[in-house]
Parts: C-alpha cells; sequence; structure tokens
C-alpha cells in the first residue's frame, strides 16, 4: 500500500536542497502560516520527514502536496544509484530499488524520493541567484530519471539575480518539463493559481482533477470576498452609529473644568471603542484569509488627525473636498452628512458655527488634540439622588471621517493580501498608506455618501445595503488585483 498517493488522487512532493525555501513555497501556496503544520526556519535541515499536506474542499481530497527534507548528499547518492542499477540509465524502477536499500548513509534522498516512486509528481525548488555547482546538477539527473512530471520552480530571494541565472534556466530546461518562478514571500493569489495552472500543464492524468481543484478554488476566493464585504459593511454601520454617553450632574457640565474633562474623558472612550471595532474587524478579516501570525494595529489616535485644514489628510485619506461635496449634492443632500459638507464641513470656522453642540469640544480641535465630535445634550435622566443629564459623544463631524474609516480598512485588506503565508516574520496591519476611495466612480461615492449620511444620522437604510454590498465586494476584487 502506497503511503503518499493515492491513484485518484494528484500528489506533488516538493523537493530540492536544503534550506531552498520548499516549506515556504508550500506555505504560501496552501496558506498555510502555521508553523507547527509547516516549519519554515533559516535552520538547514529543519524538515526531516516527508509530510503530506491535503487540500480539501467540502470534505474531499481534491489534491495532496508532499513537503520533504532536502537532499544532503546527491552527488553520492547519484553515484550509488548508478553503482546499483549497473549499464545504462536508470529508471523508476532503479530509484525504487534505492528507496527499498537499507542504506543510512542516505537517509534523506531514500526519504524524499518515496513519494515519486509512488506516483507524486516532482516540485523542484531551486534558489537560481545559488552558482549552479554539480550537486545541484547530480539532484536534477536523479529527479529525471524518477520519470515522473517535473516541475523546477525558481524561488529567488528578493531581487537578488545571480551569475548563473541563464545556466540554471538551461539545466532546468534540459531536465524538467517546465520552469516557473514563485517567490515563497511575495507570491499573492494570481501566482499561486499560475502555479497550480502549471501543475495542470506537466499532469496529464489528473487533468480532470487540478481543473476542478482551481475551479473550487476560485469560487472559494470569491465567498472570502463576499464575507470580507461583510465585514467590513458591519463595521461601518457599527461605528458610524457608535455613541457614548455619560450622565452628569449640572455641576459636571456648569463648572468649565469639570465639564472638559469629562468631555475629555467621554471623547477618549469613544476612540478606544472605534478602536476595538476596527480591530475586530480587522481581525475577522485576517480569520477569514487564513492569517494567524499577522496582528492589527488600530490606534485610537490615529483620528487625532481628522483635521479638515490639513491638506495632508485630505489628500491620504477619503475624498478631496470638490469631491465630497460633489456626492453629496448628488446624494440628494441627504440632511446630516449634505448639510454638514454644504455649511459646516468645508471650513473649520463655518463648522464649529454651525453645530451648536459642538462648541465644547471645538476648543480640543483647535489645539490639535481631538477632532471635532457630535456632542448631544439629552435632559431628564434620574440617576440616583440627583437629577443629572446625559452627555452624549458620537462620530467626528468631519464628512471626510466615513470615507477615512473605510480607507484604513480597504488598504489593511491589501496589506493582508500582500502578505504571503509562507512568511515568519512578524508584521502589523497598521491600516496607513494611500487610500482607494479618492477613486471611487461618482456612482459608487453617491451611493457611498447616501448610505453613511443615513448610518450617521442613526438609521441605515436597509434599501440600500445591497447595492453598498456589491459596491464594496467590487472595490475589494479591484483592490487585489
Ligand atoms: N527572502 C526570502 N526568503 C525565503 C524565501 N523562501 C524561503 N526563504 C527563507 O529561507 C529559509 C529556509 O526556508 P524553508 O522553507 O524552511 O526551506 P526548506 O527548503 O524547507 O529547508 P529544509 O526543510 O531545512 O530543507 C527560511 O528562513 C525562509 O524564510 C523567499 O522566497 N524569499
Ligand atoms: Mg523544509
Amino acid at each position: 500500500m502506497n503511503a503518499w498517493t493515492h491513484p485518484d488522487l494528484p500528489a506533488f512532493a516538493v523537493v530540492g536542497r536544503v534550506n531552498m525555501g520548499k516549506s515556504a513555497v508550500l506555505a504560501t501556496l496552501l496558506e498555510i502560516d502555521d508553523n507547527e503544520l509547516i516549519r519554515v526556519s533559516p535552520t538547514p535541515g529543519e524538515t526531516t520527514r516527508c509530510q503530506t499536506h491535503r487540500v480539501v474542499f467540502n470534505g474531499k481530497e481534491c489534491i495532496r502536496f508532499i513537503d520533504t527534507p532536502g537532499f544532503s548528499q546527491p552527488v553520492e547518492a547519484m553515484h550509488e544509484i548508478q553503482r546499483m542499477h549497473g549499464d545504462g540509465t536508470p529508471d523508476l524502477d532503479a530509484i525504487r530499488a534505492f528507496v527499498k536499500s537499507t542504506h543510512h548513509t542516505f537517509e534523506d534522498e531514500r526519504r524524499l524520493l518515496e513519494p515519486l516512486v509512488e506516483g507524486a509528481g516532482v516540485l523542484y525548488v531551486v534558489d537560481p541567484a545559488k552558482p549552479l555547482r554539480d550537486d545541484f546538477l547530480a539532484e536534477m539527473e536523479i529527479l529525471r530519471w524518477t520519470g515522473r512530471p517535473r516541475l523546477a520552480l525558481l524561488n529567488r530571494r528578493g531581487d537578488a539575480t545571480g551569475p548563473d541565472e541563464e545556466l540554471w534556466k538551461t539545466r532546468l530546461g534540459g531536465a524538467f518539463n517546465l520552469t516557473r518562478s514563485f517567490d515563497a514571500h511575495q507570491a499573492r493569489f494570481e501566482e499561486r493559481i499560475r502555479l497550480l495552472k502549471a501543475l495542470l500543464e506537466i499532469e496529464e492524468t489528473h487533468r480532470p482533477a487540478l481543473e476542478n481543484t482551481i475551479r473550487l478554488i476560485h469560487d472559494e476566493w470569491r465567498i472570502r470576498r463576499e464575507e470580507a464585504a461583510e465585514t467590513l459593511i458591519g463595521f461601518l454601520e457599527e461605528a458610524l452609529l457608535l455613541r457614548v454617553t455619560a450622565n452628569l450632574t449640572e455641576k459636571d457640565l456648569s463648572l468649565e473644568s469639570r465639564r472638559s474633562r469629562n468631555e475629555e474623558a467621554l471623547s477618549q472612550r469613544y476612540f478606544g471603542k472605534l478602536a476595538s471595532m476596527e480591530q475586530e474587524c480587522a481581525s475577522k478579516l485576517l480569520r477569514i484569509y487564513r492569517h494567524h501570525l499577522l496582528k492589527v494595529d488600530a490606534d485610537p489616535g490615529v483620528y487625532q488627525g481628522i483635521d479638515l485644514a490639513s491638506g495632508e489628510t485630505w489628500r491620504k485619506w477619503g475624498l478631496g473636498r470638490t469631491q465630497l461635496a460633489a456626492a453629496a449634492a448628488i446624494a440628494g443632500g441627504a440632511a446630516g452628512l449634505a448639510v454638514d459638507v454644504a455649511t459646516g464641513g468645508i471650513t473649520h470656522g463655518a463648522g464649529t458655527a454651525f453645530g451648536a453642540l459642538t462648541g465644547g469640544v471645538a476648543a480640543w480641535w483647535k489645539g490639535g488634540s481631538l477632532p471635532d465630535l457630535r456632542m448631544d445634550l439629552r435632559g431628564g435622566i434620574q440617576l440616583g439622588s440627583g437629577e443629572t443629564r446625559a452627555m452624549v459623544i458620537g462620530p467626528p463631524r468631519n464628512p471626510n471621517f466615513p470615507w477615512i474609516l473605510l480607507d484604513a480598512m480597504l488598504v489593511r485588506y491589501r496589506q493582508m493580501l500582500d502578505r504571503a503565508h509562507g512568511r515568519r516574520d512578524a508584521q502589523r496591519l497598521d491600516g496607513q498608506g494611500t487610500g482607494y476611495t479618492r477613486h471611487f466612480p461618482a456612482e459608487r461615492r453617491t451611493l457611498f455618501a447616501k448610505w453613511f449620511g443615513s448610518c450617521l444620522k442613526g438609521k441605515p437604510n436597509r434599501t440600500l445595503e445591497p447595492d453598498v454590498f456589491h459596491a464594496i465586494t467590487e472595490c475589494l476584487e479591484e483592490i487585489s488585483d
């Protein structure tokens, strides 16, 4: 019975010299960032036994890959196979005899060749920046003798090219059915699909199974994008509806020093909650895309930069002033947001004059510490023995705010898609970078302006939601390219 392969399933063994990035290639291809499942490490000889990784859809295995220990003595192993075989070119039977022999000296080679003897195809990983020495040629020769379908993968580290690059290509071209590049630290979805399609080209026997697998991977990717879009909509709605409340006595409110302390504390709470919502949304995206090592940075302090006077903020995030005004105008003066844009949003002075209730917090904003939050004082709440009033603080009045929230998430989404699962270093998604909403077509801008406006007013427009969902999905697809 075969230990590594099954006649109905395409199987590929990832082979090559120790430390060439075999495990990293597999980890990126299969989106496994867990070192317990695939050990990727700068220490050579980390993978000491073959290990199967199954790709399963709906409980059914579609394709399997086998991570293998690296070649450690290829030249000696090649000579041994030739010696055992005698005259002529060794074939699969000769390799089988070598695998079954009881040499202690060639343990790695015997282990890594076992899946090939059982029928697995070959994914041979090399770093073309390395000098092409005899031991690499010996590896290629042994793999050629197996007669199995063979794909050579150039896993270049960074931009480094070596003096033997062309020679590598020539020699690989002679010993393999196909040569492709795949950067285990950079490859994204499209490159992963391209690699699978290359396997399709070399493995005739399992063509339908491979085609089906590629279809399933595409379908699953689309489902993920839809889940991500739903997550984003949920987050935006929750964030725009967010209000924090404190019950204050008349004294708390009338004494200027107490009042501003309370306002400040409440604003801090508001931004703290907002940051945890961002954190939660980004964490959900990470789960959808199977990232465990990536972490999220959500800093309540970033919104301190939401200042209408700062051209930098306008340019970096969200829509420009004219775009915003246009979006709002087309949205049909959807009260709240549109009014802000028409009257208060453009200049700081007009903004504070417009919102009578925001007067108290405007002071910090001028001082650059916190943006101008919506504030409301509701009377008549009884708390304990004394009369209290509820101080409610809501989203920043800056009409750019919803766009900035969306942009920060879209930037994180892109940062996440750019992260290859084969990497093992720490990285944080900070959402800092040039946003995308500025480039939205006018129609999409108007749609979002309407929907944001409804959320900011506390009444999310449900009838717009299908269109918003569609628009976000479309936008995530654009970002993925
Ligand atoms: N920069 C960069 N580093 C890489 C790339 N692929 C692998 N590495 C690094 O190279 C080292 C070895 O990678 P592994 O995937 O463990 O190599 P391996 O061939 O499985 O090694 P063994 O199992 O020990 O034979 C790790 O530190 C990887 O992070 C790459 O595409 N770019
Ligand atoms: Mg390994």
